[in-house]
């Protein structure tokens, strides 16, 4: 074996780390009109009219309705971006996140 031939060395395996995926949630109340809601769903989450309606509809109904999932980041600056958005109109609109399983 002459001086430059190299041992291979054991293949790092490399660790690439999913990030871990958060859940918006929708709160129900009693006070904040539908319509709001809906245009808030729409400008924060950019969903269409269709969507913005039917996630509402569900928080209304069952008390709570995932809106979409994403890093903690952005779940966190959306939530707070919604639940600002009611706060400013006067209203207790409402959105959390929560870690996925
Ligand atoms: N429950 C409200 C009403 O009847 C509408 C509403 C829906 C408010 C969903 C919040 O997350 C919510 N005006």
């Amino acid at each position: 074996m002459s001086d430059t031939d190299l041992k291979p060395r054991a293949r790092a395996k490399p660790k690439i780390e999913r990030p871990k995926l958060y859940k918006v949630l929708l709160i129900n109340d009693d006070y904040t009109p539908r319509e709001f809601v809906v245009t808030v769903l729409k400008a924060v989450f950019r969903i269409s009219e269709d969507q913005a309606y039917r996630v509402m509809i569900t928080a209304h109904r069952r008390g709570t309705c995932v809106v979409a999932v994403y890093t903690r980041d952005i779940a966190e600056t959306k939530a707070t971006e919604g639940t600002d958005a009611g706060r400013q109109a006067g209203y207790p609109l409402m959105f959390s996140t929560e870690p996925e399983e």
